[in-house]
């Protein structure tokens, strides 16, 4: 589908028709007349976005293919959606709900390309191999602290290792506790309870990031006793094939709540933000932002930067404010900074 730019008026009149589609699924037990479509407006989860296809689920867990209406937006996965059925198993998407906690990356031209939506936990999931980048974590935790929404580190192929190696990244890694985010250390290999990971993960909607090959559909797998049947599910009622590691997919938890397992990642990259975000995504700098010499201090080399003394006190970690001012440099770059 070519993408034309839309003008104010039609950005304007397109919000204003979404807006009607959402209102008339609040009244649709009086519903009597209908716009321009046949079949009722219902409310339902897109659980799977592969191109212009959606897999939306509705509250009997049937799902259903739907292509999306144009100029809706892009529904993408966990987004709640209005939608009409079309035909056996199929529907068109009307309206995207309102989101909250979208996680995006920029595409190449540098615009915030969400990839899912509605969420409340963020799971990074590490493991030996591929080799574990502080930095990765750290831009993860930024768009956590964003979105506003909770975050864990979970240590993944701990069989792989030697107690030294062990020892090595759980300093390295286990650091990330002190500043208030979990960190669990498990290995899907050797049999081990996922117990604290089910909790943390029961009743939210939460998304496994992650490098290619850490194990995040291993996790899932490990997770869901029905997996293959939600697959299975999903696969036949969108004729879309097992695209579980090319597209987020988004799964019911047995306990309550939804899990999305994601594509990996090599990198990431955060979108325009500015320095004040920048800041509030290291959450461990609170204490001492706006007790700088300099209003607009960057912590670099300005003098009496209360940030740099809490690293020489030892309240922040070095690599962390490195990496802070990593970011800083290549969002410099960007238009906003
Ligand atoms: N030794 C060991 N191997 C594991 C463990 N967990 C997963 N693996 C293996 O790691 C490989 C990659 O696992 P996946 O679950 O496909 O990884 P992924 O993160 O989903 O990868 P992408 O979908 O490419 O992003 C598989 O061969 C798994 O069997 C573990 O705890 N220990
Ligand atoms: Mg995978
Ligand atoms: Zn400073």
């Amino acid at each position: 589908m070519p993408r034309r730019r839309l003008s104010e008026r039609q950005i304007e009149r397109i919000g204003k028709i979404q807006e009607r589609r959402r209102q008339r699924l609040d009244k649709r037990a009086q519903l009597t007349q209908m716009e321009d479509d046949e079949a009722p407006a219902r409310e339902g989860l897109v659980v799977v976005r592969h191109g212009a296809n959606l897999a939306v689920e509705d509250a009997d867990e049937k799902v259903f293919h739907c292509l999306a209406r144009q100029n809706i937006g892009h529904p993408v996965c966990g987004d709640h959606v209005v939608w009409q059925v079309t035909g056996s198993n199929q529907g068109v998407v009307t309206a995207i709900m309102e989101r909250r906690a979208v996680l995006s990356r920029p595409d190449f031209s540098g615009r915030d390309k969400p990839l899912a939506a509605n969420l409340s936990r963020l799971v990074i999931l590490l493991a030996p191999k591929p080799e574990p980048s502080e930095y990765l974590v750290d831009q993860y935790l930024v768009a956590a602290e964003l979105m506003g929404v909770s975050a864990m580190i979970a240590f993944n192929k701990v069989d792989l290792l030697d107690a030294n190696a062990l020892a090595s990244f759980r300093a390295r890694f286990g650091r990330y506790g002190e500043i208030g985010y979990p960190t669990i250390w498990i290995s899907l290999k050797a049999d081990q309870d996922l117990a604290p990971l089910s909790q943390y993960l029961a009743g939210e909607t939460s998304i496994l990031v992650g490098q290619s090959g850490v194990g995040k559909s291993s996790l899932v797998k490990a997770l869901l006793p029905d997996q293959e049947i939600q697959i299975g599910r999903l696969s036949k009622a969108t004729g879309l094939g097992r695209h579980t590691t090319s597209a987020a997919t988004c799964y019911r938890l047995p306990g309550g709540g939804r899990l999305i397992d994601s594509p990996g990642v090599r990198s990431f990259r955060l979108g325009a933000i500015g320095p004040p975000e920048l800041e509030r995504g290291f959450r461990e700098l609170a204490p001492f932002l706006g007790h700088c010499q300099f209003a607009d201090c960057h912590h670099e080399r300005e003098p009496g930067c209360a940030v740099k003394r809490a690293v020489t006190n030892g309240q922040v970690h070095p690599e962390r404010l490195a990496n802070f001012r990593h970011l800083a440099a290549k969002l410099q770059r960007s238009a906003k900074f």
